[in-house]
Order: structure tokens, then C-alpha cells, then sequence
């Protein structure tokens, strides 16, 4: 099914289109995660175990990415594996979308186009378990992730577990603070560190009722906020990583990357290589793992709220 919204195309998966036609809970999922993320075949068996903790989380899955000219929301199995086996296919953030749309081509889309996209499709819930943030050195290098700056402009409530210590976790919740951005940790106090349960740093909000956190969501939009809604939920603890085990690796990566002269766009998946490779076996697991374990409450809190609009309809 195609839709034109203003100019922009915008194809759904036939399931995808019947549970936004019927009010059943979708969450959008970003496609960089499969291109950039993990190497293959472990990028297309993750991406598939997302969907279906989505499923088991009671909702629907719309992995969303760039193709022929066309937003899709709802990829198919065979363009997970086309995404996940082909090499190239460029990282698409919210500047780049308009381009690669016009040039027909593939793009995977980041957090911050993927939340572009949830909103002009009506998805009003998205999950990743790594945003973007602030990243360490950003008072010199003045690099703050898109993610960021897309929350403070999309109506999107987001769920992910934190995000990575490769950037300043500190100067992340600063600017979620200015902006407005409300960051609530679900069943939790802390906000989380990707494969590590807590960064260190309390969140400013705890709540531990999905119908609560249905209720909020809709009331940050109520209140005229035209932007995210942030929800945590830290990995499994028996999967996690102790944050001292990472900390070194990754103060040696923003060395090397230096050295290298790596920029801009390429850094966050450098950084994520050098800490994957220098921890072996368990950080992929804990990455699988919370990238699963973040799908399903995605999924279970998305379809708090699409009870929620049905009972306050
Ligand atoms: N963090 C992770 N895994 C990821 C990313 C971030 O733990 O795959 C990806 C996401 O697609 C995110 C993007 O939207 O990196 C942010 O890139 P940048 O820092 O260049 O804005
Ligand atoms: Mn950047």
C-alpha cells in the first residue's frame, strides 16, 4: 500500500497498514542498527528476534528503511537480508533523507530519520536500544548526535536502553533537560548504559505502570510539546557488562579514532566496532540481548497506549 504524504511516499507491509487502520500497537524500528550495527549473518538473525520480541510485547513491527525513492514502513524478510548481506548502503540520518530519497536508491535509517519517518506514518511509538547522545570531547569536536536534536522536533515516543558509553552520558541528559525532552526509566532508577544496566546517573523520572506511561506520553503532547517522549529499560541483568570493563577499551578507541582522523558520521560505528571487538563473545551477547529485551517492552508499551487511546476514545 502507498500513501503520499504532502510529497513524500510512504509504503507500508500489508500488516503494518491493517493494524494502523484497526488502532493495534506498532512500534517503528530503525534499519542502521542491521547495516552498521552488527557484522552479518548476526545483524539479519537479530533484526528477526526484534520483530518477534515486538510480537511477544503485543504489538506490531515496522522496521523502516529507504528504498526506490520510497520510505517503507514494514520491511519484509527479504529485505532484512538484502539490508543485512549487502555492503554500502549508506547510513541515512534526518539531513539526509530528502537526498536519498530524490537519488531512488537504499538507505538505512538512524534514530533521528527513522523518527521522521515513525511520525508522517502515524507510529507513535519507536524502539532502539542505543540512541545517539552527546559524545565525549563534544565542547571541542562540537559533535551532538541528530537523534537529539530530532527528539526536541518529532512526536514520537521512544524506547531504548540508554545509550552507549562511547558518549558523554552526563552532557546527553543536559541537553535532553534543555530541550524539554522528558526521559522516564521504566522499572528502574537509573538511566541505563546500553549493555550496561545503569550509566551512573539517576534518571529524572521513574514509573513503573505502563498505563501510567501511556497516560504521560499523551499528556506531554497534550501540553502542546511538539517531541519525543524518551522511556528506558536497562538489559537483562545476567547479559550485562560491568561498565569498568568497557571504560578503558573505549578511552583507547577515541584515541585511535583521533589518530585515524575518523569524522562526523563514521565515529559512533567505529567506536561500536573497537568496543565490540575488544570484549569479545559477551558484548555481542549483551548486545543481542538487549536489543531483544528493548523490542519487547517496546512492544508491551506501545500496546499499553493503543489501550489507553481505545479507553479514553
Ligand atoms: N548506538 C548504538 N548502536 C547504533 C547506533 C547508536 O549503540 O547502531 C546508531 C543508531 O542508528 C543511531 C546512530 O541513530 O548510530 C547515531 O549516529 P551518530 O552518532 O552519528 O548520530
Ligand atoms: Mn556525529
Amino acid at each position: 500500500m502507498t500513501r503520499n504524504h504532502g510529497r513524500v511516499p510512504l509504503v507500508f507491509s500489508e500488516e503494518v497498514a491493517d493494524a494502523l487502520a484497526e488502532g493495534r500497537p506498532v512500534v517503528a524500528l530503525e534499519s542502521n542498527v542491521i547495516t552498521h550495527g552488527l557484522p552479518y549473518p548476526d545483524n539479519a538473525a537479530t533484526a528477526r528476534k526484534v520483530e518477534d520480541a515486538v510480537r511477544a510485547g503485543g504489538a506490531v513491527p515496522a522496521t523502516i528503511c529507504v528504498e526506490g525513492g520510497r520510505i517503507r514502513a514494514g520491511m519484509t524478510d527479504e529485505d532484512v537480508e538484502r539490508f543485512a548481506s549487502t555492503p554500502g548502503i549508506p547510513k541515512v540520518s534526518s539531513r539526509d533523507l530528502p537526498v536519498v530519497l530524490a537519488q531512488g536508491g537504499l538507505g538505512a535509517l538512524t534514530v533521528a530519520s527513522s523518527v521522521v519517518a515513525a511520525e508522517i506514518a502515524g507510529i507513535p511509538f519507536f524502539s532502539s536500544a542505543g540512541i545517539g547522545g552527546v559524545h565525549r570531547g563534544a565542547e571541542k569536536t562540537m559533535d551532538v548526535s541528530s537523534d537529539l536534536i530530532q527528539f526536541t522536533r518529532s512526536k514520537v515516543a521512544v524506547v531504548c536502553a540508554g545509550a552507549k558509553s562511547i558518549l558523554d552520558l552526563g552532557l546527553t541528559m543536559e541537553f535532553l533537560e534543555t530541550h524539554c525532552v522528558p526521559v522516564v526509566s521504566y522499572r528502574s532508577d537509573d538511566f541505563p548504559a546500553f549493555y550496561c544496566v545503569s550509566s551512573g546517573i539517576r534518571s529524572p523520572q521513574r514509573l513503573d505502570d505502563e498505563a501510567v506511561i501511556a497516560r504521560a506520553v499523551e499528556n506531554h503532547w497534550a501540553l502542546g510539546n511538539h517531541s519525543s517522549f524518551l522511556i528506558t529499560t536497562p538489559v537483562r541483568e545476567e547479559d550485562a557488562i560491568d561498565a569498568s570493563e568497557v571504560d578503558a577499551v573505549i578511552t583507547g578507541a577515541i584515541a585511535a579514532a583521533e589518530r585515524d582522523g575518523v569524522r562526523g558520521n563514521a565515529i559512533t560505528k567505529y567506536l561500536m566496532r573497537a568496543v565490540d571487538a575488544a570484549t569479545e563473545g559477551r558484548s555481542s551477547r549483551a548486545n543481542m540481548s538487549v536489543l531483544v529485551s528493548t523490542a519487547e517492552v517496546g512492544g508491551r508499551l506501545a500496546a499499553a497506549h493503543a489501550r489507553y487511546l481505545r479507553e479514553t476514545a
